[in-house]
């Protein structure tokens, strides 16, 4: 009886399907919406459905002690160090079904390819789904990321990872104590470099370059730097309909000329590598209608090619919310989240890549920067990284309309498969 993906003709279009079969079901509490927060619900399923993909594909599953899903498929010889493969299987709100979970999905048809000729390689195959990629949950990205890089304490983001808290007040430790891991453990995923040669990661783009130039894929050369904030402001709730304007210490018309001010600010920066801010979240309390907004917080993502520009823009964004808070009497607390360099790729993984990549395209490879953040950010602390990116339509993305080409997965499977043989021959 063929099963629901083998009636697949390729193996992208069983990616893809695959992607949409998990993107489906609604996995947070407004129905319909494809979210999937780190430890939140849906997120074991997700998981295990990928870990019996994995394993199909003829390699070992174990879930590590942050929550990591990993595949390993054992070179020539057992126990050799492993080219690790990756992605993140957790989504941002109402989120595209494609970004990080295709990356897993892939690279596991690779090794699928592999296992159904029985070919083997001087270093086995490993594939993580990682767990919180996104910090869509709590304040900081990549914690599972950083957990298997061994840098969860490294950058200071204004408390230790347990006691960070998301929307609700609820503490990393706690989310873990309810999945039944613990934070002392999340340091336990820990993976030594001596264990990995390499960490390639596939992702679609999230930009219109691919696109633009008719290309179904492309090879990253490095990952922009970023920088994130959370600003708590503190004025004076009050009633709407007695408070007068002159008295008012309104927390969210604060909140609103600041955000103006940072848009102004990086659109006086536009183009100037690569140069974004954003606001993505704003929450107000007490949030009612009639009442003068006593506090707001909200966030700053602030990313640029290189630390100078982003720090340039981030110096001014600070001073002149420092500036609009003392002129309207309301209390200001901005705290550090997160200070990502730009990571460069790794450039013997690059120009093997690269290789590869001319190879099934036929034209040399178009070699891009990421604007998006990864986990291969946090991984080229550990090891050598590459990244391969897989066209999307309009570039669109952290968006339900994501969407990507089973012909295109196609061809990154390709481009990774002939990576690896290359990898092997070097
Ligand atoms: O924010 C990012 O760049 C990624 O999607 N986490
Ligand atoms: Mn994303
Ligand atoms: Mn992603
Ligand atoms: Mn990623």
């Amino acid at each position: 009886m063929v099963s629901e993906e083998q009636k697949f003709l390729s193996r992208g279009e069983r990616a893809v399907a695959r992607c949409d079969r998990l993107g489906d079901k609604p996995f947070s509490d407004e129905a319909g919406l494809l979210f999937r927060p780190w430890l939140g619900p849906g997120f074991q399923s997700t998981v295990e459905t990928v870990a019996d993909w994995m394993r199909e594909a003829g390699m070992d599953a174990r879930q590590d002690s942050a929550s990591n899903m990993i595949g390993r498929y054992e070179g020539l010889i057992p126990g050799a160090p492993a080219l690790l493969f990756g992605s993140h299987l957790d989504s941002v709100r109402d989120g595209g079904r494609y970004d990080g979970i295709l990356g897993v999905i892939a690279a596991i048809e690779v090794v699928s390819s592999f296992h159904e000729r029985g070919e083997r390689f001087p270093f086995a195959l490993e594939i993580i789904g990682f767990g919180d990629e996104e910090g869509s949950r709590f304040p900081v990205t990549m914690l599972t990321t950083r957990a298997v890089a061994g840098v969860l304490e490294e950058d200071d983001p204004g408390t230790t990872f347990a006691d960070l808290q998301d929307v609700d007040g609820v503490t990393v430790a706690q989310a873990l104590n309810a999945a039944g891991l613990t934070a002392r453990g999340m340091a336990r995923a820990g993976r030594e470099a001596s264990e990995l040669i390499g960490y390639v990661e596939a992702h679609i783009e999230q930009g219109p370059a691919l696109e633009a130039e008719g290309r179904a894929i492309g090879v990253v050369s490095g990952i922009a730097a970023q920088r994130r904030y959370e600003v708590k402001l503190h004025g004076t709730a009050g009633h709407a309909g007695t408070m007068a304007m002159a008295l008012r210490q309104d927390a969210l018309a604060a909140a609103a000329e600041m955000v103006l001010a940072i848009e102004a600010t990086a659109r006086a920066y536009e183009g100037r590598d690569c140069l974004v801010a954003t606001v993505g979240s704003l929450r107000v309390w007490p949030d009612v209608v009639n009442v003068v907004p006593g506090d707001v917080i909200f966030t700053i993502d602030v990313r640029a090619g290189s630390a100078l520009i982003r720090d340039l823009v981030i110096n001014s964004v600070l001073e002149q919310i420092r500036h609009i808070a003392d002129r309207r009497g309301i209390g200001a607390e901005i705290i550090p989240r997160e200070n990502l360099a730009g990571v460069p790729c790794d450039p013997r993984l690059l120009a093997l890549l690269e290789a590869a990549v001319a190879d099934v395209t036929g034209s040399p490879a178009r070699v891009l920067v990421s604007g998006a953040g990864h986990d291969a950010m946090i991984m080229a602390r550990l090891v050598p990284m590459a990244m391969l990116f897989i066209r999307c339509e309009r570039g669109i993305s952290h968006n339900p309309a994501e969407a990507v080409r089973a012909e295109d997965v196609d061809i990154a499977i390709g481009a990774l498969t002939d990576f690896v043989r290359r990898l092997a021959a070097a």
